[in-house]
């Protein structure tokens, strides 16, 4: 009898299930109108484009989720090896577009909607931007994660759900004010709250130890615990049925334990105390860079780690009794050294709560550790000091003690008693302040270590990591970075979308990024030629609308669009770019009128946000401003130059930009950029580089062409010899003329801007004197090339046609490859 009833109900859910939604206008149309009236809770006959919005949204996400969730399903009975993104960062930008173009929907949504009266372009811009990132690493990370979903490999990515993502940049009076990002306000649909997906994360409390059948055993007794709760984001891949999971963890008040303190009365205090747990997932750092020491910052990592890893570790017992396989399972990546903390974890759990033993232990968990390293100033590493380590994880500091030990003895025996270099390689800083280095912990656990840029490679290797280089040779790789074509060309540009599939004949590009070499062959093809600038036009008048809806400022399309924007650094050098720009505008000021007809027309465009505690980045916004300011309102200069501030750089702020800049700058003193990203991007959309020899911009040469792109400046093993004659360094007339004129307060400020200047005229760290004059000669020659249309067209041309190799598509596949040893598992339709 129960297995009549069994049956009935099996037939009755497979009848039920077995119906994907369908995607033909009018289901999706009449999925939307459902969102309208059941989701959103208006009336289907009156809705506004937000509203519209959230129920296309919602529309999708049903679509997402079934693919979600047979892909997992799938993963599941294939129990494949499986490879964890570890990133306090994921800068995801928007959804809606880039979810249904990946599900190759898109098509239908427009029509569906148009006939409903509603513009998807429009809808689209109702989306908040998710921002949990600072830059170009958290947005490689989403780069990845497309990625990993395209070529079907079982990946998930970890992270935090922060309440706040990066501040919003207002301008006001040429200033930067910050403020929050309260980008959860009006819902996510793109997101799954998992209430039954949580754990227990501990802080603080103290070790026991005790003997059991002759072992040592340590228990730690936690002072603190915090829940931790899932969300998931379904990351759909690119013409296939795959979808993967990116899960975020929010933090909540734990349950059941503590009750102690209500019982002592307090019950509202209690209660308050409790809610402060939610602080740990509330705010991303914005800091990109500099390294702080917040106690919070590192909760924010361990509470990450641990309920990540937990879950990670829940899913293999899910098919093991045992840790033999886990080897063969499980590959960790680390995203620099930010989850770092994470390899202490693995071991805590194995040896305190499995009970492995020391040996074992390690052995598993140096097989399943990599990391990829960003950074290239020393002053980004991140230590904590012991003593925070200490109070907050107690028994973790003593087994990082113990993983230095046993290292150390082992060094020991490789280098001798050279103290010096043991010291240098030692987890544990002795100093005035006893810290803990993360990145030499990563170091020694992971079994490989990724540069993401071949001068990153070569630079890291003889400079911050030689002495573990010298150690552990094989540890050390590159894998260049890389960006996902989908959304930075394919869906952001779909006007020169169209131009390049005419002419390479297929659409196979979005998929596989090589053959957009295919151009090659097209490149001086007069047909090609207009089809290519009739795209890019449309792309700049699209961003000459944005320019004067937040501006006032009328710029012609005509002119040249030079754009530097990303993260405000004194490293990126804006500076440079800024005295460059006076020093035009002062030449053009002092020509004759027959000599300014030969002036080519220039809109320079800056954006990015500064570090909120950077006062030279923040200097240099308001410079900026004080410039354009000047500049834009001098009658006799006109459409000759302008200069735009955008404000609120952001993922969807960079779409509308790349696809519109003729030249593009990365022009970072050599040996200070790891690799860049926004480089890539520009190169893709066809716009031509102006770039220093740095991180990646080197090998984008080499796939290029010199004589396609703009290159000047120093080179990176003269800097160092450069930076130590400094002060007997003479800088050009030219260059004292333009600091000149800020120092004499000819842009007003000048008390506000002398820091600026002070900064070039004494040390000049970043090296502007020395670079000035072959950056000028670089900028003349790039005047010289827009002249000549069809000459600049070409090279725009070639840009996009060598740019295969910077796919993300390509880096994964390498990771995969070389270092996780995953293999895809593709779902059949
Ligand atoms: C990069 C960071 C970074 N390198 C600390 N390091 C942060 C460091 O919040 N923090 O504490 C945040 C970010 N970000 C960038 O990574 C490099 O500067 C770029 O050159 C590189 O392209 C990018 C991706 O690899
Ligand atoms: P890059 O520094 O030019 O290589 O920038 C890397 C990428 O990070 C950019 O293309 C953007 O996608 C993103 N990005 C850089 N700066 C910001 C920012 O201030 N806010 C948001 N995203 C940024």
């Amino acid at each position: 009898e129960e297995s009549t009833e069994f049956r009935r109900r099996t037939d009755l859910l497979f009848g039920l299930m077995d119906q994907y939604l369908k995607n033909d206008v009018f289901s999706i149309q009449k999925s939307i109108v459902d969102h309208v009236e059941y989701t959103v809770a208006r009336s289907r006959f009156r809705f506004d484009d937000f509203e519209a919005y959230q129920a296309t949204a919602h529309s999708a996400r049903d679509r997402l989720l079934e693919s979600w969730n047979d892909t997992q399903q799938y993963f599941k009975d294939k129990d494949p090896k499986r490879v964890y993104y570890f990133s306090m960062e994921f800068l995801m930008g928007r959804s809606l577009l880039n979810s249904l173009s990946n599900l190759g929907i898109k098509d239908q949504y427009d029509v569906a909607l148009k006939q409903l009266g509603f513009d998807l372009e429009v809808l689209a811009e109702q989306e908040t931007d998710a921002a949990l990132g600072n830059g170009g690493l958290g947005r490689l990370a989403a780069c990845f994660l497309d990625s990993l979903a395209t070529l079907d490999l079982p990946a998930w990515g970890y992270g935090l759900r922060y309440q706040y993502g990066l501040f919003r940049q207002k301008i006001k009076d040429g200033f930067q004010h910050e403020q929050p990002d309260f980008w959860l306000n009006f819902g996510n649909p793109w997101e799954v709250e998992r209430v039954h997906v949580s754990y227990s994360v501990k802080f603080y409390g103290k070790v026991e130890e005790e003997i059991q059948n002759g072992r040592k055993l340590y228990k730690w007794i936690p002072g603190e615990m915090v829940e931790a709760v899932a969300y998931d984001n379904p990351i759909p891949g690119y013409s296939t049925s795959n979808t993967i999971n990116l899960r975020l963890w929010a933090a909540k008040p734990s349950g059941g334990f503590d009750l102690e303190a209500f019982n002592t009365g307090d019950y509202v205090n209690a209660i308050l105390n409790k809610q402060k747990a939610e602080a740990i997932s509330s705010i991303l750092y914005p800091d990109d860079r500099s390294y702080q020491g917040k106690e919070l910052r590192l909760k924010q990592q361990y509470f990450f780690v641990s309920a990540s890893l937990q879950d990670v570790v829940r899913r293999y017992k899910d098919f093991h009794s045992d840790f033999k396989e886990f080897k063969n399972k499980v590959a960790l990546h680390l995203n620099d050294t930010h989850p770092a903390i994470v390899v202490v974890e693995l071991m805590r759990m194995l040896v305190d709560e499995e009970l492995l033993d020391w040996k074992e232990a390690w052995s598993i968990v140096t097989s399943v550790f990599s990391l990829t390293n960003h950074t290239i100033i020393p002053e980004s590493f991140e230590k904590w000091p012991v003593e925070l380590m200490e109070s907050l994880l107690p028994r973790h500091l003593q087994i990082i003690y113990e993983i230095n030990r046993v290292f150390l003895d082992e060094a020991q025996k490789k280098v001798g008693s050279d103290f010096g270099r043991l010291a240098r390689l030692s987890i544990v800083e002795e100093g005035s302040v006893k810290t803990i280095r993360m990145g030499n912990l990563a170091l020694v656990v992971c079994h490989s270590v990724n540069a993401v840029s071949q001068m990153h490679a070569n630079y890291i290797k003889s400079t911050l990591l030689k002495d573990f280089c010298i150690l552990w040779p094989h540890k050390f790789q590159n894998k260049t970075n890389g960006v996902t074509q989908r959304r930075w060309l394919a869906f952001g540009n779909p006007a020169l979308r169209d131009v390049i599939t005419k002419w390479i004949g297929t659409e196979a590009w979005i998929k596989d990024l090589d053959i957009i070499a295919g151009l090659k062959q097209h490149a001086n093809n007069p047909q090609l030629h207009a089809e290519w600038n009739q795209a890019r036009r449309q792309n700049k008048f699209r961003l000459a609308q944005h320019i004067y809806n937040i501006s006032g400022i009328k710029v012609s399309i005509d002119a040249m669009f030079d754009a530097q924007v990303k993260r405000i650094h004194e490293y990126k050098r804006q500076f440079l770019n800024l005295l460059s720009i006076i020093h035009r505008y002062d030449c053009i000021k002092n020509m004759a009128a027959d000599e300014r007809k030969k002036v080519v027309p220039r809109v320079c465009i800056f954006a990015g946000k500064a570090p909120p505690g950077y006062e030279f980045a923040k200097k240099i916004i308001k410079l900026v401003h004080a410039v354009g300011e000047k500049v834009n309102t001098d009658s006799e200069i006109g459409d000759l130059l302008k200069v735009v501030f955008v404000p609120d750089y952001n993922v969807s702020v960079a779409e509308l930009i790349i696809p519109a800049c003729d030249l593009s700058q990365h022009i970072s003193t050599p040996g200070t950029e790891a690799s860049g990203t926004g480089n890539m991007k520009f190169a893709m959309n066809g716009c031509l580089i102006l770039g220093t020899l740095d991180g990646a911009t080197i090998e984008i040469r080499d796939e290029i062409g010199e004589e396609n792109m703009f290159t000047f400046g120093v080179h990176v093993d003269d800097v160092a010899r450069l930076r130590a004659e400094g002060r007997n360094f003479h800088p050009p007339r030219e260059f004292q003329r333009v600091i000149g004129m800020i120092r004499d307060g000819f842009f007003g400020c000048e008390d506000y801007f002398k820091a600026l200047c002070d900064a070039v005229d004494g040390g000049d760290y970043y090296l502007l004197g020395h670079d000035f004059l072959p950056y000028l000669e670089a900028q003349a020659a790039v005047d010289k090339a827009f002249v000549n249309k069809k000459r600049w067209t070409e090279m725009s041309i070639l840009s996009t046609a060598g740019s295969g190799k910077f796919s993300s598509d390509r880096a994964i596949r390498e990771y995969a490859e070389q270092i996780w040893k995953v293999e895809p598992c593709k779902r059949p339709v």
